[in-house]
């Protein structure tokens, strides 16, 4: 199968978290600053494309920022919780649609859209999630799609702010060849001057040189490396790494009804693959949701809590059954897509045993 992934980047995450709570500083350059307990010191974490704009860095310190800022920009002391809060939000969007998800930073994270059935429909579905963090959030991302981490991270320094941009694998060769070599993954200051020193300006000027000649100007690991990201080639896989707070299944039916037992052969098949994903992960749930995409292209979702976790595959499509019918009776339009989601896990405690035994 083709291996497609997706990475996303925040814009100016943290001063774009502080735009979001005060509309009224957007426009204005806007500078987040780590605050030091000695005074007048403190340095730049981010700024937006304002302030970059006057060539305020991270990094930078706070007294030089202060020095290049214009009168009407506006300093804020970095507020870490709140954006952490924001970016759980952003993360739990993107667990929405993907199985694998690999959180890197702060606000940015690898995925995994190899389940699609080719590029289009992965840039479609990589496209989703980065509208659905502009309806749900109003925060802007960049996105890009490759074949492999290097080109979607690649891709995604490409065209920021608010960029998407998708590498299919015929188009690896020619993007990357004509990257800068300092914008490969990985090279920074240091080598990017040894690379200068041997005339390599593009990526593609790299080309010319061997393996070997990798090695010796950055070492084993380092130049083998390098020499694979030169022609776009990268194995490194994505290793998921966030709890999940949710999971589903969505499907999009034979044809548009509004039949209650044609519906609920569907939600029958999804609620199934879905448990049986819930049990070889050990879950337990409290909340069942059906998700409902009419053939208006509405999402209509309902959700339903139990005080004690759901322990049965019947438990969990009665629920989903009940759901269905408040559904039917509250909405007239036709059902496209269903999906079945379950969510807040509960903490402590995995499948019992006689649930291991599902088949
Ligand atoms: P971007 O992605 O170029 O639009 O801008 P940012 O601000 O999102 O930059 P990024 O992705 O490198 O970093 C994400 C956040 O991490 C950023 O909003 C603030 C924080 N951060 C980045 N660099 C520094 C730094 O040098 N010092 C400190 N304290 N925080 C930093
Ligand atoms: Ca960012």
């Amino acid at each position: 199968m083709q291996k497609i992934i997706g990475l996303l980047d925040l814009d100016y995450f943290y001063a774009q978290c502080e735009i979001l709570r005060k509309p009224e500083i957007r426009g204005k350059p806007v500078i987040i600053v780590m605050p030091s307990l000695r005074e007048n010191s403190g340095a730049i974490a981010t700024a937006n494309y304002e302030a970059r704009a006057q060539k305020i860095r991270s990094g930078m310190p706070l007294s030089l920022a202060k020095k290049l800022a214009s009168p009407d920009s506006v300093f804020i002391n970095a507020d870490k919780p709140y954006y952490e809060e924001l970016s759980q939000k952003v993360f739990e969007i993107v667990d929405f649609f993907c199985e694998k998800v690999e959180q890197v930073s702060i606000d940015e994270a690898y995925f995994e859209l190899t389940n699609a059935s080719d590029f289009e429909k992965a840039e479609e579905n990589a496209k989703k999630i980065k509208q659905r963090i502009k309806s749900e959030l109003g925060l802007t991302c960049s996105v890009g799609v490759g074949p492999n981490k290097l080109i979607a991270k690649m891709a995604a320094s490409a065209k920021k702010p608010d960029g998407f941009y998708s590498v299919r694998p015929e188009q690896v060769d020619s993007f990357i060849s004509k990257q800068k070599i300092s914008s490969l993954f990985g090279v920074g200051p240091k080598t990017e001057e040894i690379f200068k020193k041997h005339g390599v300006q593009l990526v593609s000027d790299a080309r010319k040189y061997s393996k070997k000649d990798f090695v010796e100007w950055f070492g084993e690991g380092n130049g083998a490396k390098f020499y694979e990201y030169v022609f776009g080639n990268d194995l490194r896989e994505i290793e998921a790494n966030r709890e999940k707070q949710q999971l589903s299944r969505m499907i999009t039916m034979k044809q548009d009804s509004r039949d209650f037992e044609f519906i609920r052969q569907n939600i029958d098949f999804l609620a199934e693959m879905l448990y049986k994903k819930l049990v070889e992960l050990k879950k337990k749930f409290k909340t069942v949701s059906l998700i409902i995409v009419t053939e208006r292209m509405d999402t209509v979702t309902k959700s339903r809590t139990k005080e004690q976790p759901i322990v049965s595959l019947e438990e969990l499509k009665e629920m989903e059954y009940t759901l269905l019918k408040d559904y039917l009776n509250e909405a007239f339009s036709n059902v496209r897509r269903v999906g079945v989601r379950v969510s807040n896990f509960d903490e402590n405690t995995g499948l019992q045993r006689k649930l291991l035994e599902f088949k």
